[in-house]
């Protein structure tokens, strides 16, 4: 057995509860080594992997990497969140006793990291010196050298981070073992995988993937599900699937600030990383905070909405980024920027690399080029068209690589928050936008967002896949005290920040073409949000909020008919009590949930009857 307590002096540990936490797994792993890491020991650790063939070179100061292929995704049936309390279970939380889930992990863990080496990485979820900053820090052990050098990318790594610890026991323990991907029944009855929050005690306890949010513990099962439920424990914060940008009017010098939550496959890393439209570049300026999680809570001083996102990095989809729809994007995974990509297609010879929507065909050259699970394209039969990239690849780099990079997204402060928005990918029914003053109201459609069924086989037609606040995978309690703990947090706030829902994707019903252009574009009902919520404008009132007029929308270079502009500026009554009805079947699943949020949904219906 390795001697652990000189591997933790020599790397400065002296908080006692660290150290017994790492000499605690270390030894229940079987680890035959441990080391503390740091992010000044990237170089090395990709040096190690490049060397050991777990990195692959993907041009100058880029990787390639590729996951188990049953090991792709997150995995939500398997994933658990558990406490000493059933009044914590929720609808979708998966809920299970804490007394019952850690003994089963211990079991699996158990002499599981044999031969291996235990990384025990320190990090931040959180400016360092932010008000949130006491349940920001963690220290994840891991025996995935890869995990580690996405750790550093996604999180602010190194020891430093637990010397600022104000209660030396504050910190996340973040217990990451792989398993031996090849015999653990992915998807079979005989799963040996579980992916376990243990959200009182403050312990993730994460087996059976190398992958993604299964693995890099900070990102997912810290920045959300612990941070949400840490958040409502101490009555001081929310942590959301949030991206969050700002908007800097150039002619005022003043900045603005948006944040909101997008279901999967909605836009969301796209619309974080947006520019301002040629037309409109000389006056806006839009800057990127993040793309997938904001935590929020009210500031003392100032007794604002304040928000920032606890991230370092981005982990973005592969899939449909380009030069037109992300060239952000594009730039953040350039030469140089230590950006690492997973499960696209490689070519192991000129150590190029494509994915699908990339550009409009793949190379036309099959030579040398791998698929994502390392087959050679050259040899795939006729007529197999199969994405040479998963669907789910990813790219992974850190926030400064980002060209737009917020000058203060590094600052303790985070940002005041003007606005909240919601969307869902909506062929119909959902106009461009639509603004709620109430908070009520506002709260309540978050919690009834959704996305479309891809296809009618699974579901009702027309009916959503709700997924309250996009937080669905990530609640970590009961919807109804979530929804009673988000009211009282913003309800907080002096100057309450608006709400909107916003939708990009409507579509014509007889051609099906985009009745919006999209991308860039759409930091035009942004702005037409701000200037609402400063009285600039008044909109129109309907039933289900404030929608621009035409006049409002500053439409200055948008190819548009005004056909199509009137549709996305309307609501259509019918569907839209169809959809009422849904939504009241899926607030009844949920206990607790607040009077007020009813309240919203019943006003919301009898305007919507007046109107009818
Ligand atoms: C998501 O699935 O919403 C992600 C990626 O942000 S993962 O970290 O894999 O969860
Ligand atoms: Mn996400």
């Amino acid at each position: 057995m390795v001697d652990v307590d000189a591997t933790l002096d020599e790397a400065g540990i002296k908080n006692p509860h660290v150290r017994e936490y790492v000499k605690h797994w270390a030894d229940l792993t079987g680890a035959e080594r441990v080391e503390v890491v740091s992010a000044a020991d990237d170089s090395r650790l990709i040096a190690e992997a490049l060397e050991d063939g777990e990195l692959l070179p993907a041009g100058d100061g880029l990787y390639y990497s590729r996951s188990y292929v049953k090991d792709t995704a997150r995995s939500e049936e398997r994933t658990i969140v558990a406490t000493n309390d059933p009044k914590d279970k929720g609808v979708y939380n998966n809920w299970r006793p804490a007394s019952e889930m850690k003994p089963m992990l211990e079991d699996r863990m158990r002499g599981a990291s044999k031969g291996k080496t235990m990384y025990v990485i320190p990090y931040l979820m959180a400016p360092p010196g932010n008000a949130l900053a006491p349940w920001a820090a963690g220290v994840q052990v891991t025996d995935t050298r890869t995990v580690v050098l996405h750790m550093i990318r996604m999180a602010r790594v190194g020891a430093e981070f637990l010397e600022a610890l104000e209660d030396p026991e504050q910190f996340v323990r973040a217990v990451h073992v792989t398993g031996d991907l090849e015999n653990l029944g992915q998807g079979t009855p005989d799963d040996q995988r579980y992916f376990v929050t243990v959200a009182d005690e403050r312990t993730i306890l994460h087996f059976g993937s190398s992958y993604g949010g299964n693995a890099l513990l900070g990102k997912i099962a810290h920045g959300l599900r612990q941070g949400a439920y840490d958040g409502w424990a101490s009555r001081k914060f929310l942590a959301e699937q949030y991206m969050l940008i700002g908007i800097k009017d150039k002619q005022t010098g003043k900045t603005y600030h948006i944040c909101g939550g997008f279901p999967s496959a909605s836009g969301k890393t796209n619309l974080a990383m947006m520019l301002a439209p040629d037309v409109l570049g000389d006056r806006y300026h839009v800057s990127f905070y993040g793309d997938d999680i904001a935590w929020l809570w009210v500031d003392e001083e100032s007794g604002k909405l304040y928000g920032m996102n606890p991230e370092y990095g981005v982990f973005g989809v592969a899939k449909d980024t380009n030069e037109g729809t992300n060239p952000t994007a594009l730039a953040s995974i350039a030469e140089g920027t230590h950006a690492i990509f997973t499960n696209i297609a490689y070519n192991v010879e000129t150590h190029e690399v494509w994915w699908e929507g990339r550009t409009p065909q793949p190379p036309a050259d099959t030579h040398g080029w791998l698929d994502w699970t390392g087959s050679p394209i050259a040899d795939r039969e006729n007529g197999d068209d199969s994405p040479w990239a998963h669907p789910n690849s990813r790219f992974t780099t850190q926030l400064d690589n980002v060209p737009n990079i917020a000058d203060d997204y590094n600052a303790a402060a985070g940002v005041p928050i003007d606005a909240i928005i919601f969307g869902g990918r909506t062929r119909d029914r959902e106009p461009l936008i639509r603004a709620i003053t109430d908070l009520a109201e506002g709260v309540y459609d978050g919690l009834t967002l959704g996305a479309e069924a891809t296809s009618a086989a699974e579901g009702v037609e027309g009916m959503l896949r709700y997924d309250p606040m996009s937080n669905r995978p990530f609640m970590a309690y009961g919807e109804g005290d979530y929804a009673e703990h988000y009211l009282k947090i913003v309800g907080a706030a002096k100057d309450l920040p608006i709400f909107a829902h916003v939708n990009w994707f409507q579509k014509d019903p007889e051609d099906g073409h985009y009745l919006w252009p999209g991308y860039r574009d759409n930091l035009r009902p942004l702005l037409w949000l701000l200037q609402l919520k400063a009285g600039e404008v008044t909109g129109r009132q309907t039933p289900v909020g404030i929608i621009p007029t035409a006049e409002e929308l500053n439409l200055d270079g948008v190819d548009i008919s005004d056909k199509d502009l009137e549709t996305i500026l309307s609501i259509d009554n019918a569907r839209w009590r169809q959809e009422m009805g849904f939504r009241e079947e899926h607030l009844q699943q949920f206990d607790n949930m607040p009077e007020a949020i009813w309240e919203a949904h019943r006003r919301v219906s009898a305007a919507l009857d007046a109107e009818a």
